[in-house]
């Protein structure tokens, strides 16, 4: 049945001598055996089952449905004019194809459903979102509204339809993945609405081939996150928009083989090796990088056999299906979701009272990056504290003692490991001599000494800081544009301040310092 996963789902015996050859139907539900009685023996697959939240679905009959509300014990029966092909429940709606219509019930009413004729017969995929759905048939990729609209049909050249599935196509709200089957190392991004590739239309481009892809669900379009696993079994996170500059691609695990994210939360759990782990905020990676492994739960999973796969992530139920066909489900914290839903609507006070019931060093990690990934330095201060990061409670206090707005902001977003918007930032706001010292204390010689001289503002600190940088490694000078530029400037040096930021809101001369250790600590490996 699988080609992935393969167990044994049922055995029949039946009456007709051998059974020399056997074919199945091209849309995978029915199969055909030539038999040493000289019959043909026809038989279709049957018992197929679909679970969301309460509701259990079952295929009774080649087109009928048992539709039981566990809840209350009611039971609905849903018949079909044609064979059901394909089903999906999911986001409080039931989809099905068959041979020839495509059914959309809403779980609130199974006694109206929408209907409508199918282009192609054969529905290979139906993929759910909260917004909208998608059918994949031989002949293309549509897009669907839970009202029948067709919304958009993206396309990509050269694309071979007939061999996307569930772990090489993603939907959400806003964007649609498709990892393409001519060049593996490829991601195709489009917008779910128009149907059009994201941005300036390039894909995403691994270095090495991905086998499956999975995009986040909650929040905004323009923090809209893709994972993905590699060849290799690592497991990376980007970002699918990319605002001109380059995409940081980001590792975040290892020896993974399944994963899936929450429905409603962006909470990803994956399987690597033998462990079982739940990433309950992995937007962690662009924010504090060492924060990671703190906002990780992780199991034992070796009672799992080998090569578990996750079926679904809804809820606080996480439900895998082992080598051997067993379903196994795990129950996990309901409190990081929790933690999501008051971050998403600022709610900072919950939160923190929250994560004090709760006593759990894991959420005050997962709270510490949201909170900087959200420029709320209070909150991210008490949540440092309660993990212990004095370093960092002691670099976010320096940055509110900062006199002007527009520094506390350069330095949270230095903080986060945003340089370039840190530096556009005080740029703009006309603070050039911190922009030139941002980049003097990152190394980033070129760029100082490029703003100094574009400015026309202390070339010569720049040119001093860099002669302090090759004494204190006995090198020397190398870089034609400082030599360049030494000539003929004579330094009136005095090294009071030399790993320092300096800020001084009215004149943006060195003044006030504040220490640097994390500038940076969010940047990819
Ligand atoms: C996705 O779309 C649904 C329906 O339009 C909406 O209710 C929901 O809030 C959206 N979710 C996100 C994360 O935007
Ligand atoms: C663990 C977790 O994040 N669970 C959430 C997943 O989404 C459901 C909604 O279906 C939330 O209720 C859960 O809390």
């Amino acid at each position: 049945l699988g080609i992935t996963h393969q167990w044994s789902y049922a055995l029949e015996k039946p009456n007709t001598g051998s059974i020399f050859n056997i074919a199945w139907s091209i849309d995978g539900t029915q199969i055909a055996g030539a038999c040493g009685n000289g019959h043909v023996i026809f038989a279709h697959v049957v018992e197929q089952r679909w679970e969301w939240k309460n509701f259990e679905i079952t295929l009774t009959k080649r087109r009928t449905m048992e539709v039981r509300n566990v809840i209350n014990d009611a039971v609905d029966l849903l018949e079909f004019r044609d064979r059901v092909i394909k089903a999906s429940l999911n986001y409080g709606h039931l989809v099905v194809s068959t041979s020839l219509q495509c059914y959309v019930f809403s779980t609130k009413n199974w006694n109206t459903p929408l209907i409508f004729d199918l282009k192609e017969g054969t529905v290979s995929l139906i993929l759910q979102a909260e917004r909208h759905f998608l059918l994949i048939d031989g002949g293309g990729i549509y897009l669907y509204s839970y009202e029948g609209r067709l919304i958009s049909s993206p396309k990509f050249p050269g694309m071979r339809t007939d061999v996307l599935n569930a772990q090489t196509v993603s939907l959400s709200n806003d964007t649609l993945a498709i990892k393409d089957k001519a060049d593996e190392k490829v991601i195709y991004l489009f917008e779910a609405l128009s149907g059009k590739p994201l941005g300036d239309g390039k894909p995403l481009t691994h270095k090495t081939e991905i086998t499956e892809i999975a995009l986040d669900q909650k929040g905004l379009t323009n923090e809209r996150k893709i994972v993905f696993i590699d060849k290799n079994r690592d497991l990376y996170i980007t970002s699918v928009k990319r605002f001109g500059k380059e995409q940081k691609i980001i590792k975040i695990g290892t020896m993974a083989h399944t994963l899936a994210w929450n429905d409603t939360s962006n909470i990803l759990c994956g399987l690597q090796d033998t462990r079982f782990t739940v990433w309950y905020y992995p937007n962690t990676v662009y924010v504090d990088k060492d924060l990671l492994p703190k906002t990780l739960y992780e199991k034992d999973a070796s009672e799992f056999s080998k090569n578990p796969h996750i079926v679904r992530f809804v809820g606080n139920q996480v439900t895998i299906r082992r080598a051997d066909g067993s379903l196994i489900h795990l129950n996990i914290s309901p409190y990081p979701a929790i933690l999501h839903e008051y971050v998403s609507s600022s709610k900072w006070e919950d939160a923190v009272r929250l994560c004090r019931f709760v006593k759990d060093q894991t959420m005050w990690a997962c709270l510490a990056a949201m909170a900087v990934a959200n420029k709320d330095m209070t909150t991210a201060e008490i949540a440092y504290a309660s993990i212990g990061d004095i370093d960092k409670v002691q670099y976010i206090n320096s940055i509110k003692e900062l006199p002007s707005k527009e520094s506390r902001m350069a330095h949270i977003l230095l903080f986060s490991g945003n340089i370039q918007d840190a530096e556009m930032l005080l740029l703009q706001a006309g603070l050039i001599y911190q922009a030139i010292q941002v980049n003097i204390n990152l190394y980033n010689w070129d760029r100082a000494l490029e703003l100094a001289v574009k400015h026309k503002t202390h070339v010569d600190t720049v040119l001093g800081y860099r002669q302090k940088f090759l004494e204190d490694f006995g090198k020397k000078e190398t870089n034609t544009r400082f030599l360049q530029y030494a000539e003929g400037v004579s330094i009136l040096w005095k090294l009071t301040h030399s790993a320092t930021y300096h800020d001084s809101s009215s004149s943006d001369q060195p003044g006030r310092s504040v220490t640097s250790n994390y500038v940076g600590s969010g940047r990819e490996q």
